[in-house]
């Protein structure tokens, strides 16, 4: 079995599902059931800033009742395994903005969409932790301006964080794998393409069912991530990887 040296892990809104938490694009997921455009764009904010709050603050409010699920943790134990016995690079790079991730341990981490359990000042920049409700009423503790308090997530036309980080290790990774993502949302749906087009990377998709991206991966495991996630890890864990 291969000896992975520069491994990036994409996780989507799928690996935190059996936590609780929605998907977006599922039967029931959140994109069936609001309109994303009225909800995850700065014109959505701008327009209407009440209905926007509203609706992350519903999300902050269920993420704090949830809890990491096996697929958080085994990949939180993978990282540290390797990292005690400096087997290389990891870095887990997630789509999501809950923190269950953290919570189960992983410390290599870039959230590129950003995190719901911070804020920032749309109008000084200066980003705070926000572990309550947002509303227009409040005031940046920065800036001292009222209502410029956003949710700290990339919406829809707007730059995922930490974009040359993530070129950088995509384009040095030998094992790239997408974990609980439909493939739908770029730049993130694109990575596969970028990681295989160098062709000195193993990309494997583990998910619930086949995502848009499929065809694009060598290897593909599908079924819930709470139990294909430690199978996968483990399998490569027991080989020394
Ligand atoms: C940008 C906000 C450019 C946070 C979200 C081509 C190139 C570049 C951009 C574009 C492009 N084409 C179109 C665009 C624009 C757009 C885009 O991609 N649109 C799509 C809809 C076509 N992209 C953007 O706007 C991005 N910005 O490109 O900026 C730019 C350039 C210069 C200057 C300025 C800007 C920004 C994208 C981020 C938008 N924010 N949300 C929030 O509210 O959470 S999108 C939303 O989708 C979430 O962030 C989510 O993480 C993300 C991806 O969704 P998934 O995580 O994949 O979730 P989904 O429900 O779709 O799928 C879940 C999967 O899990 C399913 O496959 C399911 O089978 C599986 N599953 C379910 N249960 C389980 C499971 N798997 C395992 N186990 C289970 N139990």
């Amino acid at each position: 079995m291969t000896r992975y040296t520069n491994i990036v892990i994409l996780t989507g809104a799928g690996v935190s599902a059996e936590s609780g938490l929605g998907t977006f694009r599922d039967k029931g997921g959140l994109w069936t059931k609001y309109d994303p455009y009225k909800l995850a764009t700065p014109e959505a904010f701008s327009e209407d800033p009440e209905r926007v709050h509203a609706f992350y603050n519903m999300r902050r409010a269920s993420m704090t009742d949830a809890a990491p699920n096996a697929a958080h943790h085994s990949l939180a134990h993978w990282e540290a395994a390797r990292r005690e016995n400096g087997a290389g690079e990891f870095l887990l790079v997630t789509q999501n903005v809950d923190d269950l991730h953290e919570r189960a341990g992983s410390r290599s981490l870039l959230h590129m969409h950003g995190e719901l359990d911070k804020s920032r000042c749309s109008c000084c920049g200066d980003i705070q932790p926000c572990n309550g409700d947002l509303s227009t009423a409040m005031t940046c503790a920065t800036c001292g301006k009222t209502g410029g308090l956003r949710p700290h997530v990339v919406w829809f036309g707007e730059m995922p964080f930490d974009m040359d980080r993530i070129a950088d290790a995509l384009d040095a990774c030998d094992l790239f794998v997408a974990i609980g993502t439909s493939g739908t949302v770029y730049p993130a749906a694109g990575f596969v393409q970028r990681v295989a087009a160098l062709g000195q990377a193993h990309t494997v998709e583990i998910n619930l069912e086949p995502s848009e991206g499929h065809s694009s991966f060598a290897e593909r495991t599908y079924g819930p991530a709470s139990e294909t996630v430690p199978r996968f890890v483990e399998d490569l864990r027991s080989s020394g990887v």
